[in-house]
């Protein structure tokens, strides 16, 4: 697992967490969508500039600033323990968000690296984890990636000012992942991906964790970057 997520830059990984976990998160995840109030400041549509609570893609940044408990979930211990094995034993979370990609908004997630979006910081190792809350596939937006050839970051450029990066890609290249519930993929953070639109009549729930050396997760919060502020511009209530 570990070599082949170093050599391409993803890997599948299933059964993070149990059944009952998911239906657990679920539960936390749906109340969080719903509640507009709380989570005005934390949230942007990731597919344009929806309104409030009607978001193509809603992009949630940090849910565990609102539900602490889900801190202590199976989800983010289970995925902290991985990213460590991946990456080294000093990796802690840096950042939670949901990305739901509501019914039949047909709206993909345009390619990019997540490096694209963030400070550049001498220890360049990060990992995300995408947990799938319900099955992922083609027709609802899983995700896509391209196996890494180097580290280096393309060109982005904001497709809506203010929204979503976006870089040049090609899908010919792509690997596509579908999961069942509780399964999820890890990928650093100079590798390729994408998702396609939603054009089922349910929600695409998933729960992402961000992890990068803990000296990296100071020196970012010393520059004032928590994964929250940024995001207060996107939408207004
Ligand atoms: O959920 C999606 O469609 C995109 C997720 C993503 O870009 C990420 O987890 O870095």
């Amino acid at each position: 697992m570990k070599n082949k997520f170093l050599s391409q830059g993803f890997i599948k990984f299933e059964n993070l967490i149990s059944q009952e976990d998911v239906s657990d998160l679920k539960v936390s995840y749906d109340a969080l969508l719903s509640d507009i109030k709380r989570t005005a400041h934390l949230r942007s549509d990731l597919g344009g500039q929806g309104e409030l609570g009607s978001e193509k893609i809603t992009q949630l940044m940090r849910p565990s600033s609102v539900l602490p408990e889900l801190l202590q979930s199976k989800a983010y211990q289970n995925a902290s323990l991985q990213a460590q094995s991946l990456l080294g034993r000093d990796l802690v979370l840096d950042f939670d968000m949901l990305i739901n990609k509501m019914p039949l908004t047909n709206t993909p997630t345009p390619w990019h690296q997540d490096a694209a979006y963030w400070i550049d910081l001498p220890d360049k190792r990060a990992v995300s984890c995408w947990i799938a809350l319900e099955q992922a596939h083609e027709k609802n937006g899983c995700m896509w990636f391209i196996p890494k050839k180097d580290d280096q970051i393309r060109t982005h450029h904001a497709v809506v000012a203010g929204g979503a990066l976006s870089c040049k890609a090609s899908i010919d290249e792509a690997v596509c992942i579908p999961l069942q519930p509780g399964d999820c993929t890890f990928h650093d953070g100079f590798t390729l991906h994408y998702s396609k639109g939603n054009t089922t009549a349910q929600n695409r729930r998933a729960l992402i964790l961000n992890f990068r050396p803990k000296d990296m997760v100071a020196l970012e919060r010393a520059q004032g970057v928590d994964h929250l502020g940024e995001r207060k511009v996107r939408n207004k209530p």
